[in-house]
């Protein structure tokens, strides 16, 4: 028998070398998944949950066992797992979704959940963004630059781009605050996409490492996750309310 709550978490960045012990990092989330395993009916990743990934044909990266075998237990149980890809965990092709029974999406996904009407998404490619970042991104996402970077030996590229990662990382030493709404962009894009799509309840967002949960109407909330760097956070939807919690010490504290 499957629980009955729908947990939502992102930006794990595991495997981040810039993370002092990122093997303490990956138990935290495997303690957190085993303490829901109970009365999770639905997990959705919202993106940035590896620092780095790229897989090949026949080949995955070393690492993230522990995480990954969690995943696969739960799925195993009847859990129905969604991974959105962010922008550190974009080569995810085939293999978690066979491997592990999985779904993978890129880009949105509005989806009605236990009666309410969510719009999710990792949050990078929404509203206004750099011409640069915007470049980047379709390089990144483009099948032919793909089959180049896969044709160039691991030893190479997975040096390179943990240099990458550790230089651009979107946020700082300081635990990210949100502070003010007004200068949110995945806020001014959801009241954007609100005006023509009236009916969602929620917008669920990774991305910025900051953790809100900030009405935009009446009965429609912004939630943007966190993180698992510097806040161990992740939200409940129970069919009635939608929470927020940090995973402190090994047990989940309501915010
Ligand atoms: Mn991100």
């Amino acid at each position: 028998m499957n629980g009955k709550n729908i947990y939502f978490i992102s930006d794990l960045h595991l495997g981040a070398t810039y993370l002092k012990s990122p093997l303490d990092y990956e138990k935290r989330v495997v303690r957190w998944l085993d303490t829901i395993k109970d009365d999770v009916a639905e997990l959705y990743l919202l993106g940035d949950i590896l620092d780095y990934w790229y897989e090949y044909r026949t080949v995955v990266p070393r690492g993230y066992v522990r995480f990954l075998g969690a995943l696969a237990s739960l799925a195993d149980r009847g859990v129905k797992i969604t991974w959105f890809i962010g922008n550190h965990d974009i080569w995810l092709f085939d293999y978690l979704r066979d491997e592990i029974g999985l779904e993978v999406v890129d880009g949105y996904l509005v989806k009605d959940i236990l009666g309410k009407r969510f719009f999710m998404s990792h949050g990078d490619g929404l509203g206004r963004l750099k011409p640069s970042f915007k470049l980047i991104r379709f390089l990144f996402r483009n099948k032919f630059c793909q089959t180049l970077y896969s044709a160039i030996h691991p030893r190479w590229t997975i040096p390179f781009a943990h240099r990458w990662s550790t230089s651009s990382r979107d946020f700082s030493e300081e635990i990210p605050q949100f502070t003010d709404p007004d200068n949110e962009s995945l806020i001014a894009f959801s009241k954007d996409y609100l005006e023509s799509h009236p009916d969602i309840d929620f917008f669920v967002y990774g991305h910025k490492h900051v953790l809100v949960d900030y009405p935009v109407a009446p009965g429609t909330n912004v939630i943007i996750l966190g993180d698992w760097i510097h806040h161990f956070s992740f939200a409940r939807f129970d069919g009635e309310s939608m929470d927020l919690f940090r995973f402190i010490d090994g047990k989940s504290v309501k915010i």
